[in-house]
């Protein structure tokens, strides 16, 4: 796969973006920005009944979550389009209500310090300039997604499935960066944070970390191109940590600060938040909480049918070609198979291009229903470390990486 370089200063369109954040910001509340059209509804199960789409600036009409901070979902038939997610159909997730809404790429620096033999203060030139540029096409999902489906219910933004998305990510390791700092042999993990700030000084500060181990290991990157353009703003422009095959809460949007630190970071989002049972299931069961917990981190397997809707009716006789993705946190994806009698028969699946270990993976079958009335679809993916999805959700008390065996329910007539 090509990738191209994109100029950092774009003043143009940095104005533009600058005007419809402080109109929004300035003139009222950030959520006279949403305008929700009544007409514009993204079909979910929720007892809640529908979500409004809302229109944001560089994105198209994405589904209502939270207003502040924004926490916006992809419609979820964007995932049926194709296995890379558009700039501007991928979801945005904040935590803190004081995000930036302008920023200068030419004055814009990354510091690097801590335990470190120099540190650093790059321009966003320097950063580019620092070696080749490395590429990966990656999932990016909130821990969080399809919280809204725990049963029982738990505390917290009721995701639907629509907060995550896959994306052809170029930029520099972090490994670069902090060999050209020099890392001390006492490190042990790496901060990482990013231009957003809480709006109360009791509120924490978002900061995640990673093992210097992992921080070395090549994998992790510093991004400043998104599909073959620059991030959008609400992505992290102009520079993001993209960490594959981890959960979207460690890639830290316009990155302005990594610190090497010579002990384990305690702060909230690390020692609070984002924490999952530390069992093999990583769950509890439900209603109860665990006795150790340990911070989230890969993805789990995972798979949906994207061409079907709930309660779709579909043809008698007639081949339908059913198509969806599968992930995971990097082994790969081997395997996936589909259920149209509710578990009882799998057949196996075709898998579309492989886009890398941490990329989705389209997969198709074609289906002739020969059996009229109502039917479930179900779809299973496995991967090549012999990990597959649980029939039954696992349950935690933070509803995180949810990814029970998915079931579509239909109408054959
Ligand atoms: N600076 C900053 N980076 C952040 C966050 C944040 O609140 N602030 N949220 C994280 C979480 S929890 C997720 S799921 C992803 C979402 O990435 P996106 O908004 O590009 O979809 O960003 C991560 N990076
Ligand atoms: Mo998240």
């Amino acid at each position: 796969m090509k990738f191209r370089f994109i100029g950092t200063s774009n003043l143009g369109r940095r104005r533009v973006l600058r005007d419809a954040f402080a109109l929004a910001v300035v003139a009222s509340p950030l959520a006279s920005l949403v305008k929700a059209a009544d007409e514009n509804v993204e079909e979910v199960t929720f007892a809640a009944g529908p979500r409004p789409l809302v229109q944001y600036p560089q994105k198209r009409p994405l589904t209502l979550v939270t207003t502040r901070p924004p926490h916006l979902e992809t419609p979820f038939s964007v995932f049926n389009e194709g296995p890379i997610t558009p700039n501007d159909a991928f979801f945005v997730r904040y935590h803190l209500a004081n995000f930036p809404t302008s920023i200068d790429p030419d004055s814009y620096r990354l510091t690097v310090k801590g335990s470190v033999n120099t540190s650093l203060s790059l321009s966003l030139a320097e950063l580019k300039a620092l070696a080749e540029p490395i590429e990966v096409v990656a999932v990016n999902q909130c821990s969080g997604n399809s919280r809204g489906f725990s049963m029982p219910r738990v505390f917290g933004a009721q995701l639907g499935n629509g907060s995550m998305g896959n994306a052809h990510w170029v930029g520099v390791s972090v490994k670069t960066i902090l060999e050209k700092a020099g890392v001390n042999a006492e490190a042990k993990q790496v901060t990482f944070r990013g231009l957003d700030k809480p709006v109360l000084a009791s509120t924490p500060e978002f900061i995640k970390a990673l093992d210097i181990s992992h921080a070395m290991d090549g994998e992790p990157m510093i991004a400043w191109s998104m599909n073959g353009t620059d991030l959008p703003f609400l992505n992290g422009y102009p520079i993001r940590l993209v960490v594959p095959g981890y959960f979207g809460t460690y890639w830290i949007k316009h990155l302005s600060e990594i610190e090497v630190l010579d002990h384990t970071f305690d702060g909230f989002f690390m020692a609070k938040g984002y924490q999952v049972p530390d069992n093999e299931c990583f769950c509890v069961a439900p209603g109860t909480t665990a006795a150790k917990t340990r911070p989230i981190s890969k993805l789990p397997v995972r798979s949906f049918i994207t061409s079907v809707k709930q309660g779709q009716v579909l043809p008698l006789n007639k081949s339908v070609l059913l198509k969806g993705i599968a992930f995971d946190g990097g082994v790969g994806v081997n395997k996936v198979q589909v259920s149209i009698d509710g578990g009882q028969r799998w057949q196996d699946a075709t898998l579309g291009e492989d886009l890398g270990r941490f990329s989705f993976r389209e997969w198709t079958l074609p289906i002739t229903f020969t059996h009229n009335g109502a039917t479930q679809l179900m779809v299973r993916a496995s991967n090549s470390a012999g990990e597959t999805q649980p029939l039954r959700a696992d349950w935690n008390p933070g509803g995180y990486r949810r990814h029970v065996v998915e079931t579509t329910h239909v109408t054959v007539a």
